[in-house]
């Protein structure tokens, strides 16, 4: 199965109805008014079962020129187009309009059906057919079969017939997309039943008890209940069917046509990026423009900025800013029709090329080359390769493949087939079955700036012999932030490490083979550093102190500040909060006063601490505060309201380990 619809174009009284009802049997005019007044006014829905069992939608559309916008609602979701043209009267000019609007949205098969044959003689037929043939050669309906049909005799059925089988032959199986996507064209209550919205699916697929949003706006989860497809149940329904869903959960007028039906809470946007080529003879738009924007069922006024040009006229392209009054839910490659803002006349159409842009204030040259890059892939038949590095080009950063299946609308296999050919332009890292992309110049670009990050720590801290931890190398990269940062950087670091270009060292990252390189002087302040902490034994080591005296020594203080930091990492002195001691000083009180607490079942009182550790009050202050933080200790009062220092388990535990 294709999934296939077809959709009607023409000129008003053309036949378009007449035929669909010839080749079907269902007369889509079902409406009083179009009765009365023997036109179509809204979209028409049928199905043709084909002989080879295949059965494809048909979307028949109203040929007023005031009925324009719903015929591009009906149009937007077509795969091919059925164009009636009467033998009576040929092209007129909801013909030209709509074979327009037809080529805009890129369709590009379908037969003519040159209807009212009973009409006309043989002779007029075949010049017809040559005139249409002829038309048609500067559109993208090129080449299509023209098929001579009277809906009144029957004659040319099964020819037409025999032709759209051949043109839907020409589709091959499509990936669906990931997301499901309906625009709603119709909306009734079916009693005992609910509410029903019909649309064509323009991507992905659901099933009946899935959960689907209406969007823009509500929040809410809708249950589909049921699901028909031409008229018949089904369990789901997927792109290219026409579709009637059953929705629970919230009230017919809650639903609007124009707005979507989504398997995800999309977020709405009033900027659009798009491409668009205006039509022939439409008067010339400047640089900002007040039109009207159609997108399947969605329609609204907007402002419309030229990027690429300061004027475009009839026949030529332009890249556009479209400012929309209305929020729509779009999507890359989403197909538009511009009309202007009197909706009269339809100036153009074609693709967004960016459904979330940022407000372009300035034309810069860079935003030019950038959106030409996007139109470029959009329209040279998207090579899915192609829009992955495009994607991956525009941010310096690393893409997660869920970020880039959404983006693309393309489900996750898919990608993993495709990106698996390998392209140079981009590197894949694999972290356990899931996959990060990043461009091989950004990629590079993060590899340099590791062993050059890494280099000048090393520069500036060469007596240390460890480097940087991961983290603090996400944070000068920049990283942070990004999503998948953290363990893109870690891959990275670990194909660093692999080439044997960086090493590990504790916890830290190190350059391959960095030595750290301690010189006789420095070597010497250390030492002096370390004896000028020893002295202060049991008092707490004065850090200003000792810094007027490294001066006078001829030891900045910068070098203290990094000489201390040597030692800790040496385990030579350990800071404590904001303040520090020498470790052999710790150690001796520490036993001393555990080992006194050993003896000590009910604690002692802070005179009784005094005593066992004489130094200074900061002294003990800072061992204390060592010790609970550690668990080895813990304060508790007596009733008297004093405090009193006992051990904890884990402290006996420790000092017994000791005294053995
Ligand atoms: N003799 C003859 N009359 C036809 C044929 N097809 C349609 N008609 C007549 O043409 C008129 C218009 O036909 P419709 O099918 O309503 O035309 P339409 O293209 O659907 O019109 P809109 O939807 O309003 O644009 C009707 O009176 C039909 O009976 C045909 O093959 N032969
Ligand atoms: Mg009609």
């Amino acid at each position: 199965m294709k999934h296939l619809i077809i959709g009607t174009a023409g000129h008003i009284d053309h036949g378009k109805t007449s035929l669909i009802k010839m080749l079907t049997g269902i007369d889509c005019d079902t409406h009083k008014e179009e009765k009365a007044r023997g036109i179509t006014i809204n979209l028409g829905f049928s199905h043709l079962e084909l002989p080879s069992g295949e059965s494809v939608g048909i979307i028949d559309v109203p040929g007023h020129k005031d009925f324009i916008n719903t015929m591009v609602g009906g149009a937007c979701g077509i795969d091919m187009v059925l164009l009636v043209i009467a033998a009576d009267e040929g092209i007129m000019p909801q013909t030209a309009e709509h074979i327009n609007i037809i080529t805009a949205l890129g369709i590009k098969n379908g037969v003519v059906a040159l209807t009212k044959k009973d009409l006309v003689d043989e002779e007029l037929i075949e010049i017809a057919t040559d005139e249409i043939s002829e038309y048609l050669q500067n559109t993208s309906l090129k080449g299509i079969p023209v098929v001579g049909v009277s809906s009144t005799t029957g004659e040319g059925k099964n020819e037409l017939i025999y032709e759209i089988e051949n043109s839907l032959n020409l589709f091959g199986e499509k990936d669906k997309g990931k997301l499901f996507r309906m625009y709603i064209d119709r909306i009734f209550t079916v009693k005992g039943i609910g509410s029903v919205v019909t649309g064509s699916v323009s991507d992905g697929s659901i099933s009946v008890g899935e959960d689907v949003f209406l969007l823009p706006g509500t929040k809410q989860k809708l249950k589909v209940r049921s699901i028909e497809r031409h008229g018949k149940t089904v369990n789901s329904v997927e792109r290219g069917d026409r579709a009637a869903l059953n929705l629970t959960g919230l009230k017919n007028e809650d639903f609007e046509r124009g707005m979507l039906i989504s398997s995800k809470q999309l977020d709405s946007t009033v900027l659009a990026d798009a491409y668009i080529t205006l039509f022939l003879s439409v008067p010339n738009l400047k640089l900002w423009s007040n039109v009207i924007v159609l997108s399947g069922t969605y329609e609204s006024s907007a402002r419309m900025h030229l990027l690429n040009k300061d004027e475009v006229a009839a026949g030529e392209d332009a890249i556009v800013q479209l400012h929309l009054n209305k929020p729509a839910i779009l999507i890359n490659r989403d197909k538009i029709i511009i009309r202007n803002s009197s909706d009269d006349t339809t100036l153009g159409g074609g693709y967004i090329i960016d459904a979330s842009p940022l407000h372009h204030r300035k034309r810069t040259p860079q935003l030019t080359e950038f959106l030409k890059g996007l139109c470029v892939n959009i329209l040279s038949g998207n090579s899915t390769i192609e829009n992955i590095n495009l994607i991956l080009k525009r941010e310096f950063r690393p893409f997660e493949l869920d970020e880039i299946s959404e983006k693309l609308n393309l489900e996750k296999e898919n990608l993993i087939a495709e990106i698996s050919e390998l392209s140079d332009q981009f590197r894949v890292y694999d972290n356990s079955g899931n996959k990060i992309l990043i461009a091989s110049g950004f990629d590079e670009s993060f590899a340099n700036k590791t062993l050059k990050i890494l280099e000048e720590h090393h520069l500036k801290n060469n007596i240390f012999e460890e480097g940087l931890e991961t983290v603090e190398i996400l944070g000068k990269l920049g990283l942070t932030k990004v999503k998948c940062g953290r363990v893109y950087l870690e891959l990275l670091l670990n194909k660093l490490k692999d080439k044997k270009l960086i090493d590990r060292h504790k916890n830290t990252w190190i350059k391959f083979g960095y030595k750290p390189q301690i010189d006789n002087k420095t070597e010497k302040e250390i030492l002096w550093l370390e004896n000028s902490i020893l002295s202060y034994d049991d008092s707490k080591p004065v850090l200003p102190e000792i810094e007027e005296k490294a001066l006078q020594a001829g030891i900045s203080k910068q070098k203290i500040k990094i000489y201390l930091h040597f030692l800790a990492n040496k385990g030579k002195i350990k800071f404590i909060e904001n303040e520090f001691l020498h470790s052999s000083i710790l150690e001796k009180s520490q036993n001393l006063l555990l080992r006194h607490l050993l003896k000590k079942s009910a604690g002692i009182g802070i005179p009784e601490y005094k005593e066992v550790i004489p130094g200074t009050k900061s002294f003990r202050g800072i061992l204390s505060d060592y010790l609970e933080g550690e668990k080895l200790i813990e304060f508790t009062k007596d009733s008297d309201n004093e405090s009193r220092l006992l051990i904890t388990n884990k402290g006996k535990d420790f000092i017994n380990a000791n005294l053995s």
